[in-house]
């Protein structure tokens, strides 16, 4: 399986970020995106090649225009405005407050395009957005080309990003880029499987009320985890999407047994839907010493991953997402690849 990476995903290198309440180093770091390129190299997984470059218009077909001109200018606003350091928002407009005037204030504007608090931007984060990016539809063009399947290895991540708002290590949803470039060239219809520990929440926000792409997303109770507001069974997509998108929340301490059970109920509705194209949305961070997550999966649970998705038979683009036990992400990384290679 190709392997798809550009050098430059790594100039996101945050320092913090707030979560527990803290100022803690951040996690989402550029060692993650170096181990897992180290591992595909060493187990021989296949080529690694440079991501082309899609320029704005797939980004655009997915994110609204004020918010990528705001990604766009922001360190040099940043900067203008005498900040030096990473950018963390601090003020939202919630529910009782009004949303339609947009502030002129950086740190207004910071909250207007944010989930949290927990992801900073700096001098190069959107240049290393744009290059995950384009890993992603790099991915998706060599399988729409006739690869049976690729290895996006995306850094930053992308599923907690929504159509104007970036948050959870998030900042442009690569996944959702994919699809809607799948869609834009001959797809009639994609799915998007994601395995990531966290609820994609800007992935389903996105195509909530579509029935042409299909979102799954296995994940930790968000009544007990990040990101919170949404990941619930009941949410089944709205108007010409309804009963296109499916949420399988999951207790902490969820291990492979458990999972494995939503992963074939999941595999199910993805034999029905038939899409042309399967998304995988991956995450490793399911994995048992994952340092901010709570399931229970063991090295060897990312082989059978893989294994089962492979039964699917379906063109496959696999999109790294989270996964933070740094020392033992490469190995799970490539366990879920090379057993979907092997089936
Ligand atoms: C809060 C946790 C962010 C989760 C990021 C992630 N700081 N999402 O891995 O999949
Ligand atoms: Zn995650």
């Amino acid at each position: 399986m190709k392997t798809i990476f550009s050098q430059n995903q790594l100039k996101h290198a945050p320092e913090h970020e707030i979560s527990d309440g803290q100022l803690k180093p951040a996690v989402e770091i550029p060692e993650r995106a170096e181990i897992v390129l180290r591992t595909v190299q060493s187990r021989e997984l296949g080529e690694v090649v440079e991501p082309k470059d899609f320029g704005e218009r797939p980004l655009s077909r997915v994110h609204s225009p004020d918010y990528l001109a705001f990604m766009e200018s922001f360190w040099e606003r940043w900067t203008a405005a005498g900040r030096s350091s990473e950018a963390f928002p601090f003020v939202w407009p919630i529910r009782s407050l009004r949303e339609d005037p947009a502030p002129d204030h950086i740190d207004g504007l910071l909250g207007r395009y944010s989930m949290d608090a927990g992801t900073p931007i700096g001098p190069h984060t959107f240049e290393a957005a744009k290059a995950s990016a384009n890993t992603a539809l790099t991915a998706a063009e060599m399988v729409q080309q006739g690869e049976k399947a690729t290895f996006g290895l995306c850094r930053p991540p992308g599923h907690h990003a929504g159509r104007d708002f970036f948050g959870g290590y998030c900042f442009l949803n690569n996944a959702a880029i994919s699809a809607q470039w799948l869609r834009d060239h001959g797809a009639d219809r994609v799915a998007i499987l994601d395995v990531d520990y966290h609820h994609g929440n800007g992935t389903q926000s996105i195509f909530y009320d579509r029935s042409d792409v299909l979102f799954l997303s296995l994940h930790a109770d968000p009544k007990v985890e990040y990101p919170y507001f949404l990941g619930h069974e009941d949410e089944t997509g709205e108007n010409a999407g309804k009963g296109f998108t499916r949420n399988w929340p999951m207790p902490l301490g969820t291990n492979w047994r458990a999972y494995e059970e939503a992963l074939d109920d999941a595999c199910r509705w993805l034999l029905v839907y038939k899409p042309d194209y399967l998304i995988v949305s991956l995450g490793l961070d399911c994995f048992e010493k994952d340092p901010i997550s709570g399931f229970k999966f063991e090295s060897d649970d990312f082989i059978k991953l893989g294994r089962r998705l492979a039964l699917l038979g379906l063109p496959t683009i696999f999109l790294m997402e989270g996964g933070y036990a740094v020392d033992a992400l490469g190995t799970n990384c490539v366990n879920v690849l090379e057993g979907f290679e092997r089936g």
